[in-house]
């Protein structure tokens, strides 16, 4: 195992601790899906002394209530039965003809059967693991003793379905909360992924479009640098690729200094698509993305026709080399992005690929950087600030920006600064909001002023947008006139 399959176990076992309390029976059940071994599901113990879970006549079973780390743990032993064997893995989650309120899981081999029963004792002994480090140490001891290579293993398939009753519902939702999930809008242009990290809490991770950005990123520059390397064939090397990225004022600031920090060349544009994409067809490789999910790659001619020849030059010398795998990549990507403005299912084809090729779960991609808390609102013209604020606008055009909206609201005089006070700018030394940037712009999609601020807590941002919210509402608001 490697050290992120260690710390994604350890990190998503934490969360599902076994229930603890006098009256269990003897097994329960929970599903997670990891990405780095598809499908996982584990039994936990019950801690109370003197009693311990077994696998059964058919797997794990128990009050329903209780069934939870039980059946992360089931999800867990499924992956390495699946990499054992080579193939796929049922779960079933079903307590058959046992009470209603009853629940549990049965492990399926290709061949119908149930586990084979020479697994049994492992699924025993993880399913009462005491901790999250225990059932790390069993797992990897096991697929030591097995001979199961997990540590850049293919992905697995394991299927999982389960009976009418009620609790299989919510099991099978808890099944989902470490799945990579997509979600695209109406017209599939744009593409996040998030996370459901926990059961108990309602909200998601979002890995919106500027980790996507950041993914895509990463691995061309890494393809890049591959493909650079000296080689010794007699055919032009000395290409210099211009990779470009290109934002608009939206990205995180954690992400903007990512990308900084990993030496990319950053660029700037005014707020949508048509503008990002303009910028980014001057590129040799041009990627951008908005934070909502907006985004491509975009390919010049040019370098194209440079590169096949170069393919070609590298599989007439060096077939097979790092660096004309790296040429087939980029390559590769070329055909599989759409260059048109907006395709999210070709994003969502990319980002797949490119997690399996690094080997990355969606909590690895996810931990690239951590945003900074942000909050917008919107002042609308003649109505009202959503979630926070209320703000009455007499003219949103009276808002001008500069400097692709990064900060600059030019008109009305005065405004910029006034944002800037708030934000702590004109503070020497105070710095009212610890990592706060905030600005405005009217939008060009409704009738409304945008306000984004984001700092370093959630309170912080909140505080920062509404503030900036009433300043808005103060020179451009029925007040003001
Ligand atoms: P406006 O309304 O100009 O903020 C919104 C999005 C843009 C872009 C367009 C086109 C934000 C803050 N703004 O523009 O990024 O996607 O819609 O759909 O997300
Ligand atoms: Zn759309």
């Amino acid at each position: 195992m490697n050290k992120d399959q260690r710390s994604l176990l350890l990190s998503s076992s934490s969360r599902f601790p076994p229930p603890q309390g006098p009256h269990f029976s003897p097994s329960r059940i929970f599903p997670f899906l990891s990405t780095e071994f598809g499908f996982w599901f584990v039994n936990f113990e019950m801690l109370t002394p003197g009693v311990k879970l077994s696998y059964g006549t058919a797997g794990f079973r128990a009050d329903a209530s209780i069934l939870q780390s039980t059946l992360y743990r089931v999800g867990i032993l499924a992956a390495p039965r699946a990499l054992k064997i080579q193939s796929v893995i049922g779960l079933m989650i079903t307590a058959s003809h046992n009470k209603v309120s009853d629940n549990g899981v049965k492990v399926a081999d290709p061949s119908g059967g149930m586990l084979s029963q020479d697994w049994e004792p492992f699924a025993d002994t993880l399913t009462n693991a005491r901790d999250p480090q225990q059932l790390v140490h069993l797992i990897a001891e096991f697929v030591e003793n097995e001979k199961i290579a997990v540590d850049g293993a293919k992905s697995v398939e394991i299927l999982l379905a389960r009976d009418t009753r009620s609790s299989g519902e919510s099991l099978v939702e808890a099944a989902k909360q470490l799945f990579r999930c997509a979600s695209l809008d109406g017209d599939a242009d744009r593409l996040v992924y998030f996370i459901v990290p926990s059961r108990s809490s309602n909200k998601i991770e979002l890995v919106d479009g500027d980790k996507i950005l950041s993914l895509f990123a990463i691995f061309i520059k890494e393809q890049l640098s591959i493909l650079s390397k000296e080689i010794d064939v007699n055919g032009n090397n000395d290409y210099q690729c211009r990779l470009g990225i290109v934002q608009t004022a939206y990205p995180n600031g954690a992400s903007m200094d990512y990308l900084k920090q990993l030496g990319l060349e950053v660029t700037f544009t005014p707020t949508g698509v048509k503008y990002l994409h303009e910028k980014a067809a001057k590129y040799d490789i041009g990627i951008y993305f908005e934070a909502n999910g907006h985004g491509t790659i975009l390919f010049s001619e040019h370098y194209l026709r440079w590169l096949e020849t170069r393919t070609t030059e590298l599989a007439d010398a060096f077939k097979g080399s790092e660096q004309h795998k790296a040429a087939l990549r980029i390559l590769a990507v070329s055909e599989l992005i759409n260059q048109a403005v907006g395709d999210a299912l070709s994003g969502v084809l990319l980002v797949e690929v490119i997690l399996k090729h690094m080997g990355w779960s969606i909590q690895r991609w996810n931990e690239l950087y951590q945003d900074l808390p942000s909050r917008q609102l919107k002042a609308s013209f003649l109505g009202h600030l959503s979630i926070l604020w209320s703000v009455k606008v007499m003219d949103r055009t009276a808002v001008v920006t500069e400097n692709a909206e990064t900060v600059a609201a030019v008109t009305p005089p005065g405004i910029q600064e006034a944002i800037d006070a708030e934000t702590g700018f004109s503070l020497l030394i105070a710095v009212k909001y610890p990592r706060g940037r905030c600005f405005i712009r009217p939008s060009g999609t409704e009738d409304v002023i945008r306000v984004y601020a984001e700092a370093s807590t959630q309170n912080a941002a909140d505080s920062l947008a509404k503030s900036v919210a009433k300043l808005v509402d103060q020179f451009l608001g029925f007040g003001s006139s």
